[in-house]
């Protein structure tokens, strides 16, 4: 990440240079670095740390129900699995805080996950006990966020849905049935999304200028900056994302000059799989794996790649999965933000 934040110092303050193209790093924290960096230097605005540190826990206590906590989530705007935990909490009703965390510093983190850098990260503050939990890890939020909001319909275990077809990026990179040995249905669905679906995401939203360009202008519609941040934003964060993609493109051979149609295949084999099981990968209720997924594909909000694939050209079945839970999340029910940016309710 740091390497990142120096790419994008250096971009921001004069012109993008030939960085070392960061294809091996998460995309999306690079994405939010261009956004917030200008920020850094323009509004200097921090959370301060908290005094005391959360217990880092993959479980919420047993009998918790976290509609009665006050949780908060830090999270970068434009992250997916920043989107995943988000959707979680949507989808449980709960309310909560959204804390944007400063890619460069790190600051509102700091104090109470020092040893970890990355985003999202729940926090959860019991008032009955006045103890405090925090959760890492988009995925483990999603189980433990789910485990401790009773009486929300969610599939807990599917056995009906079939597994995702086989595919490749590259040679390293090949996903197949060997790769979801030992796995439940639901696990390898979890890895097939991170391991593929996520790639392509990034390789589409970023693999032209002008879908980089298109990108960063939704991106910013979001934050408010001033002019000149907004276009060190809008231009470093094109040219550096659309870097990244490319060189990623150069790397997964097997999609080279057809990822826009790997994007769509691999929404439609999500969406059959989800339709065929009764609506959603988990059969009639959502499960853990639509949650990842939906997490995912939300992070490609304003872009020509989601408008294309939910049309209903590409994949009727994928349209009617992404509208399944665009209706089970609901609306978002998350608070005022708080971090970086001064912004009201979103
Ligand atoms: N396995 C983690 C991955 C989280 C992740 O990679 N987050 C990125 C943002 S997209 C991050 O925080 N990167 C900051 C860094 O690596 O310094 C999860 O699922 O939550």
């Amino acid at each position: 990440m740091f390497r990142y934040a120096r790419v994008l110092g250096s971009a921001a303050r004069s012109r993008v240079r030939q960085s070392r193209p960061a294809a091996l790093h998460p995309s999306a924290a690079l994405a939010a670095s261009v956004v917030s960096f200008p920020l850094c230097v323009v509004a200097c605005e921090t959370v301060a740390p908290s005094a005391t540190k959360p217990a880092i826990v993959q479980a919420l206590p047993e009998g918790l129900d976290i509609r009665t906590c006050k949780v908060t989530l830090y999270q970068f705007e434009s992250c997916p699995f920043c989107r995943k935990a988000r959707a979680v909490l949507d989808l449980c009703n709960v309310p909560y805080d959204v804390v944007e965390v400063n890619p460069l510093t790190k600051s509102e983190t700091k104090g109470f996950a020092d040893d970890y850098k990355k985003v999202p990260i729940v926090v959860v503050e019991d008032p009955i006990t006045n103890t405090s939990y925090q959760i890492r890890d988009s995925k483990i939020i999603i189980g433990a966020v789910i485990a401790a909001s009773p009486g929300v319909a969610v599939a807990s275990n599917n056995q009906s849905t079939r597994l995702p077809h086989s595919v490749t990026l590259n040679d390293e990179t090949a996903l197949d049935a060997k790769a979801y040995t030992d796995l439940s249905i639901d696990e390898a669905w979890i890895k097939w999304i991170e391991g593929y679906l996520l790639q392509l995401v990034v390789v589409n939203i970023y693999g032209t200028m002008s879908e980089s360009m298109e990108t960063f202008d939704y991106l910013l519609t979001h934050k408010d900056f001033g002019w000149v941040a907004k276009q060190a934003s809008y231009w470093a964060g094109s040219i550096v994302m659309n870097q990244v993609a490319r060189a990623r493109l150069r790397k997964y051979k097997h999609i080279q000059g057809r990822h826009r149609p790997a994007f769509f295949e691999a929404c439609n084999d999500l969406g059959s799989a989800a339709v065929a099981a009764g609506g959603f990968l988990g059969g009639s209720r959502p499960s853990p794996a639509d949650l990842n997924a939906y997490g995912v594909i939300r992070s490609l909000e304003g872009t020509k790649s989601l408008r294309e694939a939910i049309s209903g050209d590409a994949s009727p079945e994928f349209k009617k999965w992404y509208e399944n839970m665009n209706a089970v999340v609901g609306e978002s029910k998350a608070n005022a933000k708080i971090g970086t940016t001064k912004r009201g309710s979103q």
